[in-house]
């Protein structure tokens, strides 16, 4: 149902749930439980990716990965998936109701960037009602930790890969201790002062229990998997340097904690794959979130033929465009892979390179893409709209990429500057950012105010990028001199500042014109009824 908190156990009519008359933040000073008790971890998860209201959210392995580490060190753990924006009273009534009998609770956010301006602002209000201690970890904390602990009514902040410093956390919470020296965890003394624990180790991918599952109470329900698709990775990292991507920055966090880029073991990771279909037979499928599936051949080359022969299901997977030759296609296609996402990004081969550093040339992305297609193999490609310098022609050059291409499935959203990214640094040095604005979904605006492309020609790139590709499509169909002729009128028209204009005002009358249309076939299905 949407807007519920799916797999809630109880429900939020009649909790209590007003802010009103509610004491101040109270300033939890460690130890939080100074008594020996049972902890339970509370995971708040806040998944506002779509506006649609049967948005159920999305399985997150991150919550999984770290619920069987803390379950394994014996404590216990319970999910609020949190999937439409919900005020903070709902969250406040939620836990009251919940938790009531609990008692002891240390509530974990778990947060890209995105998704902190929600903890920002259910973390003060959680203080305001419960002297549960908070501890935030994720993407934002990992690789922004001075303005995560910095955060109003957070107590404590993970940077880094969770397993191991949670339960070791939560054992030292239980235990009455203060989190002094666990790994990657950083929290305030009684003093009000940060303390930093020691690095946090690069969680060992073969000594982890398999993902619990069954963390999120409604599986089944959650998008991807609810088509009957399963989701599982194969290994963590990625050793490529794209500018706006996060993992050069957490090549550099995590300096010094062993190998970035592991894997689970082919023997391990099959097992797991087995399991997870016995405790839900009615997968069909699966899809390897990896960033890039087979980034090591030789992982790959014993995947493959170990996968047809015991799982043998068909399945999708991310791919980068330079890895893909007829050998990496042959042994994909021979393992059941229907499916391979891979980024186009930029269609314009200077911003693509020279600003997202991804050393890729226009021939080999469509090369890429065309052995996989020929092979009978989908493509989706991933797009982004309004990068650093990024120039209304440029983002037609993307479109037009797509629409040589040809993908069966496209993705684009627009760029945000991810901190520790190299992208991050040249907008703040250039001065980039927009003033107030917050973005939390990065499908419906920009976080820049940049002189190349204007905050609505990148909305209007975003909302019509795929009905331009089909546009462009149907040109490539004219005769020689009418289709130049057209092209060029139609590039004409989307670079010219007052196209963004006109576009919502043609938008605005078609779906009234929708609108009529249906109320008019409403009321003859009427009077025929009659
Ligand atoms: C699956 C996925 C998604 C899923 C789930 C989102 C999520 N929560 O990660 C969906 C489809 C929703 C998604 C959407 C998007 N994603 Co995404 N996604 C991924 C992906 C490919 C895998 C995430 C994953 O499962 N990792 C495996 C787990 C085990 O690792 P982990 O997430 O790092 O978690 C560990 C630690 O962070 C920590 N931890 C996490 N939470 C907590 C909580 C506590 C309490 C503790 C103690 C520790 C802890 O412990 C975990 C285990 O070690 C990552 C790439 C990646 N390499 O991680 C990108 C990534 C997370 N996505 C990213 C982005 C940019 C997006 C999008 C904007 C889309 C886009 N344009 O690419 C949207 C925006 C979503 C949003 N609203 O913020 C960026 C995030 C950048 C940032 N600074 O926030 C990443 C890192 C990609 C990248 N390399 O740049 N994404
Ligand atoms: S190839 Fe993909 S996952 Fe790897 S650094 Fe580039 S964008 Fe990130």
């Amino acid at each position: 149902m949407p807007g519920t908190l799916a797999g809630a156990p109880g429900t939020l009519a009649g909790a209590p749930g007003i802010l009103a008359g509610a004491p101040g933040i109270q300033s939890a000073a460690p130890p939080y439980f100074p008594e020996r008790t049972t902890l339970k971890i509370l995971f708040i998860y806040p998944d506002m990716v779509s506006p649609d209201p049967s948005w159920s959210g999305y399985y997150y392995e991150g919550i999984a990965t770290l619920s069987a580490a803390a379950k394994a060190a014996g404590h216990d753990c319970e999910l609020l998936h949190v999937h439409h924006d919900l005020p903070e009273e709902d969250i406040v009534s939620w836990i009251r109701v919940n938790q009531a009998e609990t008692g002891k609770t240390l509530i974990a956010f778990s947060a890209t960037t995105n998704q902190y301006p929600y903890v920002r602002r259910w973390a003060p209000a959680l203080k305001q009602h419960f002297d549960f201690p908070t501890l935030v970890g994720g993407m934002h904390p990992t690789l922004s930790a001075e303005d995560a602990i910095a955060t109003p009514g957070i107590d404590m902040i993970c940077k880094g890969d969770g397993e191991v410093p949670l339960a070791l956390l939560a054992t030292a919470l239980d235990e009455g201790r203060t989190p002094k020296d666990v790994p990657g965890i950083w929290w305030r003394d009684s003093t009000g002062e940060v303390q930093k624990g020691p690095p946090a180790p690069l969680a060992n991918l073969n000594e982890q229990p398999r993902p619990d599952w069954e963390i999120y109470h409604h599986f089944s329900r959650l998008m991807v998997i609810r088509e009957q698709v399963g989701i599982l990775m194969g290994s963590r990292g990625c050793p490529y340097d794209c500018a706006y991507c996060c993992n050069i920055a957490l090549i550099e966090t995590s300096k010094d904690q062993g190998k970035f880029v592991r894997f689970k073991d082919v023997p391990r990771f099959i097992d797991e794959i087995l399991e997870y279909q016995a405790c839900h037979p009615q997968i069909q499928g699966f899809f390897f979130e990896d960033d890039i599936f087979g980034v090591s051949k030789r992982w790959l080359k014993e995947f493959a033929p170990l996968y047809k022969e015991r799982v043998g299901k068909p399945f999708g997977c991310n791919m980068r465009p330079n890895l893909v030759d007829d050998w990496m296609v042959d042994t994909l296609a021979a393992a059941g892979c229907v499916r391979v996402h891979m980024a186009i990004e930029a269609g314009n081969e200077e911003i693509r390179n020279a600003i997202l550093n991804r050393r890729l040339s226009n021939e080999k992305l469509v090369e890429s893409f065309l052995k996989f297609k020929r092979k009978g193999i989908q493509v989706m490609s991933y797009n982004i709209v309004g990068s650093p310098h990024e120039t209304p022609a440029a983002v037609l050059d993307t479109i037009k990429l797509n629409a040589e291409i040809d993908p069966d499935f496209i993705q684009h959203s627009i760029f945000y500057p991810y901190e520790g990214t190299p992208l991050y640094d040249l907008v703040t040095k250039e001065g980039l950012w927009a003033k107030d604005r917050v973005v939390t979904d990065y499908f419906r605006d920009t976080a820049l105010e940049q002189a190349s492309i204007t905050r609505d020609q990148v909305l209007m790139f975003q909302e019509h990028f795929k009905s331009l590709v089909k546009h462009y499509k149907r040109l490539e169909r004219l005769p020689g001199g009418a289709r130049r002729l057209a092209e060029r009128a139609t590039d004409r028209f989307l670079v010219w500042s007052g196209a963004p204009r006109l576009m919502s005002i043609v938008k605005r009358r078609a779906e009234k014109r929708d609108r009529r249309d249906r109320r008019d076939q409403a009321a003859a299905a009427m009077e025929v009824a009659c």
